[in-house]
């Protein structure tokens, strides 16, 4: 029955969660001439590796004293969240930076200094911002959640040859109905969090997708990122995103033994060419 249920669901997100980026051939991009503006190759294409092996790395305050870092740099491509950082960190986190999801607040936020720290430069980026459900492309176009567009076409302008992608809303919010068609309790509207978003990403660029501490190993802890002290259960459990459900759908799919998932938080995932449905 387990069985059953792991194909079910890999199947579902086979079929449905192809990647899906801003191209610029929908309104308002088009008339914009984002056609131009976003890389010319697909972001499936750019990060056609091939890539054997991948690692998630969550940014969890777990990973801390892991030694896992060792580990993760073996992978052929590494996915790294938002502002986490390597440097001081690779015995625990390794320092290899293939690709790096970030929320729409890292290119709003002055703090962030999207445009000249290193975190960003050198990596695949991959971007996305909330948007309204079922979203309609010019809405959130003139009220992104934290302005992403205006820094997207400063970065493209400024470094045309880096792929950057901003994800496209209804890569978001199909995967939020699939999380909730597969949970029994109501599913708050809130989109996935950057963590389950990229874990599907890699699964539809690698063979197997290796995900460190996003299910919590036996090192849980409540100190929210391995890189800033600050304490609070909720970066682990979720209160805006729904986290614990993610956890609890990606815990059904994991092919790891239970030793793998306590001692090193390590969930893995087949890629969406190794499924067959
Ligand atoms: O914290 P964040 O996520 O950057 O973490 C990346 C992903 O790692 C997983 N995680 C993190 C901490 C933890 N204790 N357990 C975990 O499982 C999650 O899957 C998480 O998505 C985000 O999802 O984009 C988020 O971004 C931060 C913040 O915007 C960025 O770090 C930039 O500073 C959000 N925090 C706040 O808005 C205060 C967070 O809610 C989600």
């Amino acid at each position: 029955k387990q069985q059953r249920d792991k194909k079910k669901l890999l199947c579902e997100l086979k079929q449905q969660e192809a990647l899906r980026t801003l191209n610029g051939s929908e309104e308002p991009f088009a008339s914009l001439g984002w056609q131009k503006l976003v890389p010319h190759q697909p972001l499936e294409q750019a990060m056609s590796g091939p890539y054997r092996t991948c690692a998630v790395v969550c940014s969890a305050g777990a990973i801390l004293n892991s030694s896992l870092g060792h580990e993760i740099d073996s992978h052929d491509a590494v996915l790294r969240f938002n502002a986490a950082p390597t440097e001081g960190y690779e015995n625990d986190v390794g320092n290899k930076t293939t690709i790096r999801i970030i929320n729409s607040q890292i290119m709003a936020g002055p703090q962030h200094r999207f445009n000249d720290s290193h975190l960003y430069k050198n990596v695949t980026l991959v971007a996305w911002d909330p948007s309204p459900y079922s979203g309609n492309l010019e809405k959130w176009y003139k009220s992104p959640d934290h302005d992403l567009f205006t820094a997207y076409i400063e970065q493209r302008k400024r470094s045309p040859s880096q792929p950057f992608y901003i994800l496209h809303p209804d890569f978001l919010w199909n995967l939020w109905d699939i999380l909730q068609g597969n949970t029994e309790e109501n599913v708050h509207p809130n989109p996935p969090s950057s963590g389950f978003i990229g874990i599907i990403l890699m699964m539809n660029i690698c063979e197997t997708v290796d995900i460190y501490e996003f299910i919590p190993s036996k090192r849980h802890t409540t100190l929210c990122h391995y890189y800033a002290q600050y304490h609070d259960m909720a970066c682990t459990l979720g209160a805006y995103h729904p986290l614990l459900y993610e956890k609890l759908l990606i815990r059904r799919m994991t092919t790891a033994s239970l030793d793998e998932l306590m001692t090193k938080g390590k969930a893995t995932l087949p890629g969406f060419s190794q499924i067959t449905c």
